[in-house]
């Protein structure tokens, strides 16, 4: 065991070594990790973003951009031939066609290069001819990285975890039921199980399909793939037993074992150790929406996903990046086209102390962070309207329920975050006396102009932090 584990340790890093090497002799490349829990707007942002580097009009605040350094751009194919392309042509087809409508849901990884012809800029500008730069942009769901958390648990801690935290939601009350009236020292039977793992998956479904932000692992459940109906897949949280031999308490664990071993550690070894630079798409204004409940959900989540960026945490971790590390990590709050700009440094305040505290938790020292408020693409304008005598600020847009245009105002944010933020730490179960509306807006018609990108808000910003100064 410990030797196939060594020698498979060793062919990797040789290749990824040999990767390395043939990539900064020649042509430097970064790779952009984007993540978020699901529907935090990951397809949108790359297909933007994508968009938005091609055709650079839009891009102002990205410096190569605006001093007209990058010559070119354009999609090669991706040098990792296993992993699936990300569907650039149809995504941006859904949003600037003739019916622009939002992508369909993804949530598994996906891949796409982009290469940029850059002018160097400063001393080397006339010394040097132009080079190429390959962004690889690697979107997967941050459910993934949040499964880190089980490496360091037995399987009994876990149960015992997931039960407690499903005591408080009143939708998984078909599953406790059901999980209560197991007997865990039964002998293993097969059909028990599958059960079990079926509707503890169907509980985990509903929880996301109703914009729950507390993410319970193992997150592959979400996304299995080809691994769908295996063993691996096949465990739930059940209660304390003798776990004897043979018995469905032993045979959980075993499968909670094989998780880790055979999905959670391939996917950090593949993917998420390659990483440079990550940006974490986070909706805050629907975690907002969602009450303080949703907001402290939203802060575990970020905790355990910077936890996943700290080298130190556990052997796993440092043996993995091996003295590397990703050194930029921006927390993007997405779809701020649902507030009037006048509400954005409001956005970003929450953002930021979100990040700080989440931050603060992980005790995170390593990479440099952000917060910011960002839309992928803007699907709103904004406007005035007179209200009881009051004029409030608007946005405007197209309803994604039936077609019709109407103006929208979602309440004021605090000006402190501290207001949203320590009622949610408390365990407060509404905000108290203010009320954040949510309304849902489809893509709206483009007319694009030739050198321009779809309409963003703040997209070149993020850019710039994430990969502006490697151009
Ligand atoms: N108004 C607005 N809505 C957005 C924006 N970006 C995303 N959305 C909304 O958020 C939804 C989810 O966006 P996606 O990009 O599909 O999110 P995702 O993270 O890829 O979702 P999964 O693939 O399901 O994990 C979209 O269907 C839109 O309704 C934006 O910039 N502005
Ligand atoms: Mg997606």
């Amino acid at each position: 065991m410990i030797i196939t584990d060594l020698a498979d340790e060793v062919a990797r890093g040789v290749e990824s070594l040999g990767g390395r090497i043939s990539e900064t002799f020649f042509e430097p490349v970064i790779r952009l990790g984007v993540t978020g829990l699901a529907r935090s707007g990951k397809t949108v942002f790359i297909t933007s973003l994508v968009a938005n580097l091609l055709d650079r009009g839009r891009m102002p605040g990205l410096v190569a951009a605006q001093e007209g350094r990058i010559e070119a751009a354009f999609l090669q194919p991706q040098p990792d031939v296993t992993v699936p392309r990300f569907e650039f042509e149809e995504h941006l087809a859904a949003l600037t066609g003739p019916h622009p409508h939002w992508p369909e849901s993804t949530r598994s990884i996906s891949e796409l290069r982009l290469s940029l012809r850059v002018r160097p800029s400063g001393l080397l500008a006339g010394l040097q001819g132009p080079r190429t730069v390959h962004l690889d942009i690697v979107d997967y769901p941050g459910e993934w990285l949040l499964d880190l958390a089980l490496l360091d648990m037995s399987y009994r801690d876990w149960a015992e975890d997931a039960l407690n935290r499903l005591a408080h939601r009143p939708e998984a009350q078909p599953y406790l039921d059901q999980a209560r009236a197991t007997d865990p020292d039964a002998a293993l039977d097969e059909p028990v199980a599958q059960a079990l793992a079926r509707s503890f998956t169907a509980y985990l479904d509903t929880a996301r399909g109703s914009g729950s932000y507390d993410c319970i692992p193992p997150g592959r459940f979400l996304l299995p793939g080809d691994l769908a109906g295996s063993p691996v897949l096949t465990f739930a949280p059940i209660p304390e037993g003798a776990g004897r031999r043979g018995s469905l308490l032993r045979e959980m664990e075993r499968r909670f074992e094989a998780y880790k071993a055979k999905v959670v550690k391939p996917f950090f070894h593949d993917h998420f150790a390659r990483i440079d630079r990550q940006v974490v798409l986070v909706d805050a204004l629907g975690a907002i929406h969602a009450g303080p409940q949703g907001v402290e959900d939203l802060r575990r989540a970020m905790e355990g996903i910077l936890g996943a960026f700290r080298p130190g945490r556990n052997a796993f971790l440092t043996r993995l990046w091996r003295g590397r590390r990703v050194d930029r990590i921006l927390f993007a709050a997405t779809k701020a086209d649902h507030l009037h700009h006048s509400q954005h440094a409001r956005l970003t305040a929450i953002m930021e102390a979100l990040t700080r505290s989440a931050r603060d938790r992980a005790q995170f020292a390593g990479a440099e962070t952000a917060a910011m408020a960002i839309a992928s693409l803007r699907a709103t304008t904004e406007e005035m309207r007179e209200h009881d005598g009051q004029q409030l600020p608007c946005v405007r847009g197209r309803l994604l329920e039936d077609g019709r245009q109407a103006a929208f105002y979602p309440g004021e944010l605090p000006e402190d975050p501290a207001r949203l933020l320590a009622p949610a730490r408390q365990g407060a179960r509404s905000w108290l006396g203010a009320d954040y509306g949510l309304m849902r807006f489809a893509p709206a018609p483009l007319a694009l102009h030739p050198g321009d990108g779809p309409p963003h808000i703040r997209l070149d910003r993020a850019a710039q932090f994430l990969i502006g100064d490697r151009l």
